[in-house]
């Protein structure tokens, strides 16, 4: 099934002669519909005529996630509560929980996006996807789910937890794809060769994402378990999984323009920057009924490329996600991201990608300790090995990462794996 000849392969013209026509639609919908945006934009002097195509995107204001949440649980919906088929949520780690909503139409334009990202991971009628994203409030099972669906493939939705069923029914039932997060499916891969079954299953392809990993990652999930895996971005405010994903060349991952308007600011000023640097990502939706936001501020951080991809289609794409600004931490004045730390230890051999950052502030200094788990060949009760390996990581790291860390080498399979979204980080100067 071929779902993207026509919409992704438009000329730039077409695109955003459609964004043009859409953003204008939108507006007017949401200035009639949605107090919240109505009084902002009269606030600022602007009408929806005002808006008048893409050119004109800068106008609006920006929504960040504290938007939401002030119009805690339904403030923002566009429709009638009646015409609101499903809700999601994500709980976050401070306030309220952000609630997004759907109507029939947005649940079928969402099952057409993850349709396009299953198929550029050549997803068809003929696969048995196993979805091992966690089910419920979280957009990611649901939502890739009834993508799945949409291109015919036999689903298995597993949702997350109990390993050994998700390898029993992996192998009996020959599944093909696997999509999960990409810390669970190395937490997996860890299992599955533990009990002598990668030969033995039928797995091809991997659809991870919602949370950042990195090209080194990726290489190492492809190698242990000979398949081919490929990068799924989204977010619940503007979808949930299948805003943008990756395609076989793996140059970044398209974003669906014709849907979601993608900007890339100066996270500082605000203002817009060029292709090819990185920057805040927003995007305003631009075809969603329930919850049509103007410019939303993912926090994520990437850049866009307009280059044409050798697969000819012509949607933007964005690079592989850095992480997100508010995952950045700083470290004696250094920025340091976690996949930095993960993209030195896949590259130094010898230990496996298991990490987790521990800051602290002690006499006002800040210090970084990282626990690294060697792989299985490694000899603890070797002192001088044991030594040799520690300085050998602090060395990588500090290279990488440009701050001196004190590395813990701790025994394989202890640090804590995760079944979602990975933590890999403990900051304890929040606590002071
Ligand atoms: O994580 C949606 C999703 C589900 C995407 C399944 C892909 C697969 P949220 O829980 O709202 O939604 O979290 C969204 O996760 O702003 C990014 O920071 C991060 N994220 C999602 N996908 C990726 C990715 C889902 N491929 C937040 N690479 C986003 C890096 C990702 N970060």
């Amino acid at each position: 099934m071929i779902w993207n000849e026509t919409k992704e392969c438009m000329s730039r013209d077409q695109i955003q002669t459609l964004q043009s026509a859409r953003l204008v639609k939108m507006v007017n919908n949401v200035y009639h519909n949605v107090e919240f945006y109505r009084k902002k934009m009269q606030q600022m002097g602007l009408e929806p005529g005002d808006i008048q195509g893409i050119e004109d995107l800068s106008k609006l204001p920006y929504t960040t996630k504290d938007d939401l949440r002030d119009n805690y649980p339904f403030g923002l919906f566009a429709v009638p509560e009646s015409e609101i088929v499903r809700v999601h949520a994500s709980s976050g780690t401070t306030g309220k929980a952000t609630v997004v909503g759907y109507t029939r139409r947005d649940i079928e334009m969402w099952s057409e996006c993850v349709a396009r990202v299953l198929t550029m991971g050549g997803v068809g009628r003929n696969d048995k996807v196993q979805i091992s994203y966690g089910y419920g409030l979280f957009t990611g099972g649901l939502g890739v789910h009834y993508g799945a669906e949409n291109v015919g493939a036999m689903v298995v939705p597993l949702s997350t937890g109990n390993t050994k069923k998700q390898l029993t029914l992996m192998e009996d039932f020959g599944v093909t794809t696997i999509c999960c997060t990409p810390s669970y499916l190395m937490y997996l891969t860890e299992a599955l060769e533990e009990e002598g079954k990668v030969g033995k299953i039928k797995l091809k392809s991997a659809i991870c994402g919602a949370e950042p990993w990195t090209d080194g990652m990726r290489n190492e999930i492809e190698r242990r378990l000979g398949i081919t895996a490929y990068d799924i971005y989204g977010l619940s405010e503007i979808l949930g999984p299948g805003v943008a994903g990756d395609c076989e060349y793996h140059t970044g991952l398209h974003v669906y323009e014709d849907h979601f308007i993608p900007e890339i600011i100066d996270p500082k000023t605000l203002q817009p920057v060029a292709p090819g640097t990185v920057g805040e990502l927003v995007f305003t939706p631009v075809t969603k009924e329930a919850l049509p936001l103007f410019r939303y501020r993912t926090k994520d951080l990437t850049s866009i490329s307009y280059d044409k991809c050798p697969c000819g289609r012509t949607m933007a794409r964005l690079s592989r996600f850095q992480g997100r600004s508010d995952d950045m931490l700083i470290i004696r004045g250094v920025n340091v991201f976690p996949s930095q730390v993960e993209a030195a230890l896949l590259e130094m051999g010898g230990v496996t990608p298991n990490y987790l950052l521990v800051v602290d502030r002690i006499n006002n200094l800040d210090t970084l300790e990282v626990q690294v788990e060697a792989d299985d060949s490694f000899n603890f009760d070797e002192i001088r090995e044991l030594e040799n390996m520690t300085k050998r990581i602090e060395r990588t790291l500090e290279q990488a990462l440009g701050v001196v860390a004190h590395v813990k080498l701790v025994e394989p399979k202890t640090l804590a794996r995760s079944e979602g979204k990975a933590k890999r980080v403990i900051d304890n100067r929040k606590l002071y």
